[in-house]
């Protein structure tokens, strides 16, 4: 496995200088934040993230995200040119050296939370979804907003998006992604950039919007959609593992050992009986996950893909962008690297 974190360029206030100094970390993620989704992105801004990076003594190897834009999701006749654009992308991040790129097909709106300020008990705010809250939200007044989200939408599109999207059945939804998979990946295997689709969070619809990446059963009908390695996943403990019925241990191990899985996403999430989950310390005993499973699965398998700590709460006073705070996150990072030499070290003896 190779260490990575999340970084958010150059306006993010976790800075490189300190993300190098986590024990084990090896490469950044991050993307191209000066267009607009579904654009070319150009060389210059692709080299200059790549240097800063460098510089850093980290390497430029997974993109999260490549936007997908909206006219793809929904089939619209537009869709082609936008393609063509991803593929460009592709090409281009492959040229500066990108072996990664995550992205994700859900309509609208990315990760959804109710709350990214909830106090926990010993005085660290976390992001939350309670379905109480959800129910109160109106996602058509434009004023919500998470870390990730396309901010551009104004009302106005949002009105219309919505309304594209009711007359949208999932099944379009898997026949638009086929197409766009169809598009894309003959690229990627000439780029030699695996492509990491990540799954729905929460993995269901929300809003009214339908959402297919979800489960096992849908995971494995993604996977089939073009069979290829370079078709692979972006596996979120924390997004799936959301939904009690997802037996996420399982699922790595699965999908690890068919060698499709390129990017891991690891955090901890703590379940409710009514569907609601708060996002907790990585620690197993802090959530729902069984964390040692799961990187128990990825070493049985010899997971030689990326890594990243995901979600972390903000502790010590640290503010900054929800969920991406920088000592949460290495506590993450420093206990998955802890659990990886344990199971390491078990499993010689
Ligand atoms: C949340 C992230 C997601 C992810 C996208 C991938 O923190 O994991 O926003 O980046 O869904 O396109």
């Amino acid at each position: 496995m190779k260490m990575s974190f999340r970084w958010y360029g150059a306006d993010d206030p976790v800075k490189l200088e300190n993300i190098r100094q986590i024990p084990n970390m090896k490469a950044i993620v991050t993307a191209v934040y000066d267009v607009p989704p579904g654009e070319v992105w150009s060389v210059e801004s692709i080299e200059k993230i790549k240097n800063q990076v460098e510089e850093n003594g980290l390497d430029f190897d997974v993109i999260e995200s490549v936007p997908v834009h909206e006219d793809i999701k929904l089939g619209f006749d537009t869709r082609d040119k936008y393609i063509e654009n991803y593929k460009e992308n592709i090409r281009r991040l492959g040229k500066a050296g990108v072996k990664v790129i995550c992205y994700n097909f859900m309509p609208v709106f990315d990760w959804t939370r109710t709350q990214l300020d909830k106090v926990l008990e010993d005085g660290s705010t976390a992001l939350v979804y309670y379905k109480e809250q959800l129910e109160k939200m109106d996602p058509l007044t434009g004023e919500l907003s998470l870390p990730g989200w396309d901010a551009s939408y104004k009302k106005e599109d949002l009105k219309i998006l919505f309304d594209n999207y009711a007359k949208l059945t999932e099944e379009d939804l898997w026949d638009n992604l086929k197409y766009f998979l169809e598009g894309i990946i003959p690229v990627a295997e000439e780029s030699g950039v695996k492509m990491a689709i990540h799954p729905d969070d929460p993995p269901y619809p929300i809003f009214g919007l339908p959402r297919i990446i979800t489960c096992e059963q849908n995971l494995d009908r993604f996977l089939k959609l073009v069979d290829s390695e370079y078709n692979g996943l972006t596996l979120c403990t924390g997004s799936l593992g959301c939904a009690s019925s997802n037996d996420i241990p399982k699922m790595v191990n699965k999908y690890a050992k068919q060698k499709r899985i390129h990017f891991m996403h690891i955090r901890n999430v703590k379940n409710f009986a009514d569907g609601s989950f708060e996002e907790s310390a990585h620690l197993s005993g802090c959530g729902s996950l069984d964390m040692a499973a799961i990187v128990k699965a990825l070493k049985d398998n010899n997971y030689e893909g990326y890594i990243r700590p995901d979600h972390g709460r903000m502790i010590w006073g640290e503010t900054g962008r929800a969920g991406y705070g920088l000592y949460d996150r290495a506590l993450g990072a420093t206990y998955i690297n802890g659990l990886w030499e344990g199971i390491n070290y078990v499993s010689k003896r």
